[in-house]
């Protein structure tokens, strides 16, 4: 008997379900489909941006979006041979926006006004190109019996630590041995930031404690590369000083603790943020003087950078961009190639 109460209690309640959900299913057909939602660009960007898991390298026109886009008006001008004056405006406009600088951006135009034979966008093309013709190999090798040092400068934030971090992985790869050396003694986690790079990439590492001498650092840092036979010390140093004087005192110090036998610097990469626009120049200025800088390493140049500044650095500093980066995976940092660069924002 209760067993039948129990299958008519189930039948009732499997039949009240399939009436609730006939009735939904009826009340959404009848109402009137909403348009679907565009996705907020915003969010849009921030997918695209995702990184991916391999370590493959992503290609550069996507890694440069943001500045290819604001290109894209040069690339969509047509017609050749001379420059009419509405496409020397917008010219003019994309390339201040870009931040290639007033300097630069005016050379660039006095040579499109002598003739666009190819075209405006190959006219920039070949322009800007002239303006990154320096030499930018790297010097990896010292005099005999000398360790070479790679020293790295800059202010706090950005991208030093992380670059030595991306670079010891390329060099490890190339079948050399590094020795990274904390010289970024201001902060404890400088070091232990440094330290992670080394267990990461399997280079030694020399740290002292925080407000350590980082002359010394620097220093055991050779010794121990000396001993073992390595092929290179990469060297971080602090990006902040009570006062900017100190601050570049002290890098004069590092620097001639790291050029003693047995080291020998062989690169100074003063390393700039590209999304501070126009204030990496003026922060590059500085440390020209104080630490004879043969290199730049210009970070960040994805994201909000308007990449233009490349140009500018590296024509009204005369210091060649050796390595940008485009990322915060190791193989985000590339060796900077002025073609590709250049064809990443201009060729359609
Ligand atoms: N998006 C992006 N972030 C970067 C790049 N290089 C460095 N960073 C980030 O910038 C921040 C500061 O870097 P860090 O190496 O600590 O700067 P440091 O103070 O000069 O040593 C970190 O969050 C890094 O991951 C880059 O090329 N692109
Ligand atoms: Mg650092």
């Amino acid at each position: 008997m209760s067993t039948w109460i129990i299958v008519v209690a189930i039948v009732l309640i499997a039949l009240l379900v399939a009436l609730v959900l006939l009735a939904r299913a009826r009340s959404r057909a009848l109402a009137p489909s909403a348009p679907p939602t565009p996705l907020p660009e915003v969010l849009v960007s921030q997918v695209q941006a995702r990184p991916t898991l391999e370590e493959e390298p992503a290609p550069l026109r996507q890694r440069l979006g943001g500045t290819r886009g604001l290109f894209e008006r040069v690339r969509a001008l047509t017609g050749e041979g001379t420059l009419s004056a509405e496409q020397r405006d917008v010219v003019e406009e994309v390339l201040l926006r870009s931040d290639v600088g007033v300097a630069t951006t005016r050379a660039v135009l006095e040579r499109l006004e002598a003739g666009v034979p190819d075209g405006v966008a190959e006219g920039v093309r070949h322009a800007l190109l002239e303006f990154l013709s320096r030499d930018r190999g790297v010097r990896l090798g010292a005099e005999e019996g000398r360790v070479p040092v790679w020293l790295f400068v800059g202010v706090n934030g950005v991208g030093k630590t992380t670059t030595i971090g991306k670079l010891a992985q390329h060099h490890i790869d190339e079948g050399r041995s590094v020795v990274l050396a904390a010289g970024d003694t201001f902060r404890a986690a400088a070091a232990d930031q440094l330290e992670q790079w080394a267990q990461r990439t399997g280079a030694d590492i020399v740290r002292a404690a925080e407000g350590a001498d980082p002359g010394s650092v620097v220093h055991d840092a050779l010794g121990r590369a000396r001993a073992r036979g390595a092929d290179i010390v990469l060297a971080d140093t602090a990006g902040r000083r009570a006062t900017n004087a100190n601050l570049l005192d002290e890098l004069r110090k590092v620097r001639r603790v790291a050029d003693r036998e047995p080291g020998q610097v062989v690169e100074t990469l003063l390393v700039l943020d590209a999304t501070t626009g126009q204030n990496a120049l003026s922060q590059a200025r500085e440390f020209l003087d104080a630490a004879d800088v043969t290199g730049i390493v210009l970070t960040k140049l994805d994201g909000t950078a308007r990449g233009g500044i490349v140009v500018a650095i590296e024509r009204e500093l005369g210091i060649p961009v050796k390595f940008v980066g485009v990322g915060e995976r190791v193989a985000d940092l590339r060796v900077f190639e002025p073609a590709a660069f250049v064809d990443s924002l201009l060729a359609s």
